[in-house]
C-alpha cells in the first residue's frame, strides 16, 4: 500500500467527486505473488463464455467468466437466471482474506473475468442487482495484462478513468454502484490476458 507525503494511505482518497466511493490500494500482491496466481487460475478455472444481452437480444461473451459462492446462490442478471458454482478449494482463499482485510467486509462470492486481449472488455453497467443491495462493497483485484477501468456518472456523465495493474485492488463502495457505470476499456494496444476477481457479498 503507497503512502503520501503526510502518511495517510492512498487508499483513504476517495477517486469519485461525488455519490459513491472508489478507493485504490494499489498493488497489493507482490510480483510473485501476483504472477503465481494469474497462472494457478488461468490453467486451474473452468472458464466459460459469459451472456450478455446487447440490443434485447443474449448472446455469449468472447471474455469468460465464472462466479463462485459459499452457497449456491440464485439470481436474475440482465433477465438471464444465473446459479453460483462452488467456491474452487483453495485457490481463491488467499486472495479473498487479503480482500477481506482490506476492505473490512466479509464477501461469500467471487465474479471472475477472463479478458483474452485487449479486444475484449466489459460494457457500461453498474451491479446494483438487488440481490447485492445498492449500498453493496465490492472489491476488485486485478491480474495479468494493464487495462483501461472507467467510470461515468449516471446523471451528470461526468467521467473518471484509471488504469488496473497487475496485482492492483480497488475498491467500491457507498453509493457508487447507485449512480455510476463502470467498464472495461477495448484497446488494441493489449495482446495478453486480464483477469478482475471481483469479491462481493450476496447474502446480507
Ligand atoms: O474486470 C473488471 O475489472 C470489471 C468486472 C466487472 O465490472 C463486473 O464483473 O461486473
Amino acid at each position: 500500500m503507497s503512502l503520501d507525503l503526510f502518511g495517510a494511505t492512498l487508499a483513504d482518497v476517495n477517486l469519485l467527486p461525488c455519490d459513491g466511493i472508489v478507493n485504490d490500494f494499489g498493488v497489493v500482491l507482490p510480483p510473485v505473488e501476483a504472477d503465481a496466481l494469474y497462472e494457478r487460475l488461468l490453467k486451474g478455472l473452468p472458464w466459460r463464455p459469459d451472456v450478455a444481452v446487447v440490443n434485447g437480444v443474449a448472446a455469449e461473451t468472447a471474455r469468460h467468466a465464472l462466479w463462485c459462492a459459499d452457497r449456491p446462490f440464485r439470481y436474475v442478471h440482465s433477465g438471464i437466471p444465473r446459479m453460483a458454482e462452488a467456491w474452487p478449494g483453495d485457490l481463491l482463499d488467499d486472495a479473498r482474506r487479503l480482500a477481506q482485510d482490506l476492505a473490512q467486509v466479509r464477501f461469500d462470492s467471487c465474479v471472475l473475468n477472463l479478458y483474452h486481449n485487449g479486444s475484449e472488455g466489459m460494457a457500461w453497467h453498474s451491479d446494483s442487482e438487488a440481490a447485492y443491495g445498492l449500498h453493496t462493497t465490492i472489491a476488485s483485484l486485478s491480474l495479468g495484462a494493464t487495462r483501461k477501468f472507467a467510470f461515468l456518472h449516471k446523471r451528470t456523465r461526468e467521467r473518471r478513468d484509471m488504469m488496473l495493474r497487475h496485482g492492483q485492488l480497488i475498491v467500491m463502495r457507498g453509493q457508487t454502484q447507485r449512480h455510476w457505470l463502470h467498464a472495461v476499456a477495448k484497446t488494441a494496444t493489449v495482446s495478453t490476458p486480464r483477469i478482475s476477481l471481483t469479491f462481493r457479498r450476496f447474502d446480507g
